[in-house]
């Protein structure tokens, strides 16, 4: 094994390779070993990290990169946000106020309440919803997307860093208030909504799927705190949420319908739906990309969200209990990072076959409904107004071998 690289990039040293059996090897007392999930989770991060790199080509003796390959000088590394130092994180959040002080490129003949830049990422995935989640689609468009909009932070906001993720199987185990992410100082991405006492569940499914409740946080209301205190939420509800099982909804949500930016943190769900050992199971239970998806959204019937749905229901809110409107809440780019991450994990278990066509499953419609094709390698996606060419299936299957160069620490 070829793991010098290690020392170049600052990553962990311990070579955990063959701790995780190729995968149909995998059985269920492989999780946890040693009962901390919290460790196991460190070690398939570690594992992914050592895949990436062994397959740069600097890593392989004799094979020269492709010209205008990755290579490990130029691979960027994407770190959870308590990792980032002060500077850093304010660098991050300055440059997202930036993309919502400039002008929109969406047409306001297409989309009237698009008003910054970053509405356009808003307003492109109002646009698709139905055709990017529960679909084939559904990992490889929110790869994309997120990367897109790093991409937008750096080359129209002057960002030198990189996407961060929140990790949260480390806030289901502290809590998110006490958070470096979530503690309203200037450093996080905002804190909570104002608290409002007395709030009914909340009623999770529709679209079609069976519904199911689930509590409401410790918040509810305005954005009080942190860099976001002051941000206008321009677009939507399409679909929101609210306590008491009630849902609201501006037409399409294409309009402009200023409101402040809200928030219902809520660690019970957070607690429930993407701890660490949510986060091992469903990278080294799914043996196919059909089971892993379906287990990151959640399988219809079974009552539970999976850690995506988990993620956006823990940041409860407006726009975070709205599946059409949820990038309105710029913790959602953190939190999709983490859902990368995760797919980027389980595809180190077994590379060729994760990054290939049998690492697609699904058509191009939400649960197949209406009927579509299938999606393949050769389907694209076209994030619109927002940023980007459109973009086939097979350059967004890996982080290193099509277009991207990133890895995760
Ligand atoms: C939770 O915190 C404890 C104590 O700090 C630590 O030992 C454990 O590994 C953590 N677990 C997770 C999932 O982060
Ligand atoms: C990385 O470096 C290679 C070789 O110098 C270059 O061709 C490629 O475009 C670079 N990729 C990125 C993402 O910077
Ligand atoms: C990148 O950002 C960091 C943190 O804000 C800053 O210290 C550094 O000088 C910047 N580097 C460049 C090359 O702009
Ligand atoms: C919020 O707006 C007020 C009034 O415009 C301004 O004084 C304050 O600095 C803003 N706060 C943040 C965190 O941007
Ligand atoms: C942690 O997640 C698992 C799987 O998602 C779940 O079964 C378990 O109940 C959760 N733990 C807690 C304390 O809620
Ligand atoms: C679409 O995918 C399903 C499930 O993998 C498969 O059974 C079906 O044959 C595929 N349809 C076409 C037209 O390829
Ligand atoms: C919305 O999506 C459709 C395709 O589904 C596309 O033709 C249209 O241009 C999109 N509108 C915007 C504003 O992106
Ligand atoms: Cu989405």
């Amino acid at each position: 094994m070829r793991f010098s690289s290690h020392a170049t990039l600052g990553l962990l040293a311990a070579t955990v390779s063959n701790a995780f059996p190729r995968p149909y090897d995998e059985s269920p007392e492989m999780i946890s070993p040693s009962g901390d999930d919290a460790e196991t989770l460190a070690q398939l991060a570690t594992y992914a990290q050592d895949v990436t790199n062994s397959n740069l080509p600097d890593a392989k003796r004799g094979l020269k990169g492709k010209p205008g390959s990755c290579n490990l000088r130029n691979l960027s590394v994407r770190r959870e946000w308590g990792t980032l130092s002060k500077p850093e994180r304010k660098a991050y959040t300055n440059a997202v106020l930036c993309l919502q002080n400039k002008q929109s490129r969406t047409p306001s003949s297409l989309i009237p309440g698009a008003k910054s830049r970053f509405d356009d990422w808003v307003g492109t995935h109002i646009n698709q919803t139905t055709t990017i989640h529960y679909t084939g689609t559904f990992l490889a468009w929110h790869r994309y997307f997120t990367w897109e909009y790093e991409q937008a932070l750096r080359n129209e906001c002057g960002y030198n860093g990189t996407q961060p993720y929140w990790d949260w199987s480390k806030t289901a185990n502290t809590s998110l208030e006490t958070s470096p992410i979530f503690d309203g100082s200037e450093y996080s991405i905002s804190g909570n909504g104002e608290f409002i006492p007395d709030k009914p569940d909340i009623i999770v499914g529709g679209q079609g799927l069976p519904e199911f409740p689930i509590p409401a946080g410790s918040g509810g209301g305005c954005v009080t705190s942190g860099p976001f205190k002051n941000m206008t939420l321009n677009l939507g509800p399409v679909q929101l949420s609210l306590p008491g099982g009630k849902t609201e909804s501006n037409g399409d949500g294409l309009g402009y319908n200023p409101r402040c930016l809200k928030r219902d943190l809520t660690n019970e769900v957070n607690r429930r739906f993407a701890n660490a050992t949510s986060v091992v199971r469903n990278i080294l239970l799914p043996k196919d990309v059909y089971d892993f998806q379906m287990t990151l959204q959640g399988y219809p019937g079974t009552n539970d969200i999976g850690v995506h749905g988990g993620g956006h229901f823990t940041l409860g809110g407006d726009p975070g209990r709205d599946l059409f409107v949820s990038p309105g809440d710029p913790a959602f780019y953190l939190h999709h990072s983490m859902i990368d991450r995760v797919w980027w994990m389980w595809q180190s278990l077994d590379v060729e076959k994760r990054t290939s066509a049998e690492g697609i499953s699904g058509t191009g419609t939400f649960m197949n409904q209406p009927p579509s094709a299938n999606t393949t390698l050769d389907t694209e996606i076209d994030l619109g107004f927002a940023a980007g060419k459109p973009i086939k299936m097979r350059d967004l299957m890996s982080t290193t071998a099509g277009p991207f160069c990133y890895t995760y620490l």
